[in-house]
């Protein structure tokens, strides 16, 4: 191992830990995405090999995405943790609010590639240049365990999904290695991409239908809003994973450089902000969310849509983020 990987992956402070803990509890993100449950359940598969150790992982939102059953693994995810002194891995979480549950005096290895990581964890293995968690996440495993098939098609569907089927500027050479390295311990490229784009819910078409209806251009057409009321997804019969991807309908136009989706849910408006080349986490963090540079979202709380939509356009303007690209 040379000392860059050494640095970036450290695997013997993480094999200290793991000797440490005779339990471990992974955690996933809120409103989990493919990278959270995709390296969560990565990391359930090698470490369930052991025998003697006991491992548990908990997602605490109402609804998983249910596209994401074919991850092996996936039925074992629970709503609450079990374990009180176990060690907690946290998978793909810029912020301790998000795992939501209680991190307070526990021992925390955190596996992310969030810029905007708070860096919550006794041991922070972040790294920014990584295009998924679970990119980190089997630099850091393949150092100190096997990687077994069902933890390669976790961590290949992380990556593929992070990345936007291959799609998004964090893909590089290092990338297609680490796929190239998951398909050859068993991760079947054409059923990950199949999970991904021919098993969709009707409720997820039925709500884009609505937020494509609409779609608005703004500021020289630079900027593409779309949203949803709580009246559209209680029509389309909508869950929250139903929604996801529908933001980057709005990048994908020619001329847009930012794209921004909104949702009208129960306690908020949640809104995902995505870009071709502008800093839109900067965007994010003025309303208390965060993210990567490209992708990024917040939620704001007794909100209405088309004042959120103003609010957003004008912090645009004033941050000049328009005029960086
Ligand atoms: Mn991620």
């Amino acid at each position: 191992m040379d000392r860059m990987t050494e640095t970036l992956y450290p695997a013997k402070a993480l094999t200290d830990y793991l000797t440490r803990f005779e339990a471990v509890t992974i955690l996933t993100h809120i409103n989990p995405d493919a990278d959270t449950l995709g390296t969560g359940l990565g990391i359930y598969n090698l470490l369930k090999t052991d025998r003697n150790k006991h491992v548990e992982i908990v997602n605490v939102s109402k609804d998983l995405p249910n596209y994401l059953d074919f991850l092996p693994g996936f039925g074992k995810i629970k709503k609450h943790a079990d374990f009180e002194e176990s060690m907690i891995i946290s998978c793909d979480c810029g912020s301790a609010a998000r795992l939501g549950v209680d991190i307070n005096g526990r021992t925390v290895v955190n596996i992310d590639h969030h810029q905007s990581n708070e860096m919550y964890g006794e041991l922070n293995v972040v790294v920014p240049d990584a295009a998924s968690a679970s990119q980190v996440a089997y630099r850091l495993f393949e150092q100190i365990m096997p990687i077994n098939e069902e933890a390669a098609i976790c961590f290949y569907a992380a990556l593929f999904s992070d990345t936007r089927y291959f799609t998004t500027s964090s893909v590089n050479e290092e990338v297609f290695a680490v796929a190239k390295a998951l398909v050859d311990l068993g991760a079947k490229p054409n059923e990950v991409a199949y999970n991904f784009t021919q098993r969709r819910s009707l409720a997820s078409v039925r709500i884009l239908q609505k937020a494509l209806e609409h779609l608005h251009l703004h500021l020289d057409a630079k900027v593409a809003t779309m949203f949803v009321t709580k009246q559209d997804i209680l029509s389309a019969g909508a869950r929250i994973p139903d929604m996801e991807g529908i933001v980057d309908y709005a990048r994908s136009l020619a001329t847009v450089e930012i794209g921004i989706f909104a949702m009208e849910l129960g306690d908020g408006v949640r809104v995902s902000l995505r870009s071709k080349l502008a800093d839109v986490s900067k965007l994010a963090q003025i309303f208390g969310g965060g993210g990567h540079s490209h992708a990024a979202g917040f939620t704001l709380k007794q909100c209405k849509i088309d004042e959120t939509m103003d609010t957003i356009l004008g912090k645009i303007k004033e941050l000049g983020l328009l005029n960086e690209t």
